[in-house]
């Protein structure tokens, strides 16, 4: 994989781009993707971001978020771009399985693939330019990179500021996670500089829970949440049951596994969501405890440092019996990792 900058020469005229990102998208990925085709339509190029399922209706603010395709209800259509695509561009996921049933026609794609992304253990020979930084914030962050390495800072504006802007702020807990460098805070007032309303962005990004998610908070919060006080330790987990009682919706669950790291002495924690055939499992962690390992070596999952996913094709209560093996095996790691945080700062 060549430097993503080699790639200039190849922007100098007007292409056809297709830009991806990877299944179930967050704000970083369709922030990032959007961006950066908000980007590429300044330089001439025609421009569009596929996504592979079908995004979240709360992400319907995003500027360009109506000309998304998304390949599990259009998939002649995508076919079709992939088909007269020049430049394949991919974003926030670093290997094709990512993207779930898309991942066939992508590694069928013949001409030149592109990664921009921050997850760990990427697969390079996949992709002939790009560039895979585990320690950015965002990939939001490193499309700015990207801009600014093409000495394009003055095509910045409003609309490719809000989508950068909003990628790095969900990526980063609002600029709290340890990814956060003087880097970050630089790009974020630059986007500013465009007149953007980061306060306006953030209530459209963020203020988007329904009733029916404050009722399921609460019942999990009271019924499903465990917390184990000397391993640093927390557990949230939902049924099939629940998961249907509550009619939750994709994207529904966002943000619960964050919630009892707010507990000062908890620095580690689970949640899982029993479906049909899987368990689906976040990990989340404060400090050097790496989740993305525990994953790996757990749960068929990875991610990065502080914040994994996984999954297991056993019951609920199997996967909850390999967690209960996580905090003894892992009690030691957990423990050096508190005392570490304890001293800090
Ligand atoms: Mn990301």
């Amino acid at each position: 994989m060549q430097e993503l900058i080699k790639l200039k020469p190849l922007l100098s005229e007007a292409k056809k781009i297709a830009i991806t990102h990877h299944y179930n998208s967050d704000y970083d990925a369709l922030g990032s993707t959007l961006g950066l085709k908000h980007y590429l339509e300044k330089l001439g190029h025609t421009c569009t971001v596929i996504s592979p399922n079908s995004n979240a209706a709360y992400m319907n603010w995003m500027p360009g978020i109506e000309s998304v395709l998304e390949y599990e209800q259009q998939k002649e259509e995508t076919q079709k771009v992939l088909d007269e695509a020049d430049i394949l561009f991919c974003l926030d996921y670093n290997i094709f399985h990512r993207t779930k049933h898309l991942a066939p026609l992508l590694e069928a794609f013949a001409k030149t693939k592109v990664l921009i992304d921050h997850h760990l253990e990427p697969d390079l020979a996949s992709f002939d330019f790009g560039t895979s930084t585990p320690s950015k914030s965002s990939t939001a962050e490193m499309v700015f990179d990207f801009i600014q390495d093409m000495e394009h800072d003055a095509h910045l504006d409003k609309h490719i500021a809000s989508c950068l802007y909003i990628g790095t702020v969900a990526d980063t807990g609002g600029f709290r996670y340890p990814s956060t460098t003087a880097d970050t805070m630089r790009m974020a007032a630059r986007l500013m500089e465009t007149g953007i309303n980061t306060s306006h962005i953030q209530e459209r990004a963020f203020d988007t829970k329904t009733e029916a998610n404050l009722r399921l908070l609460g019942y999990v919060l009271n019924e499903n949440m465990q917390i184990f006080h000397n391993e640093h330790s927390a557990l949230i987990y939902i049924s099939k049951e629940v998961y249907k009682k509550y009619n939750i919706k994709p994207g529904g669950t966002e943000g619960l596994v964050n919630v009892p790291l707010g507990i000062g002495n908890i620095i580690f924690s689970t949640f899982m969501v029993e479906y049909e055939n899987e368990v689906k499992i976040s990990l989340r962690s404060q400090g050097s405890l790496d989740v993305s390992k525990i994953s790996k070596e757990n749960f068929n999952g990875g991610g990065h440092k502080n914040a994994a996913g996984g999954r297991t094709e056993v019951s609920l209560q199997e996967t909850l019996d390999i967690h209960k093996s996580i905090l003894i095996n892992y009690k030691k790691q957990i423990e050096t990792c508190y005392n570490e945080l304890q001293s800090a700062l």
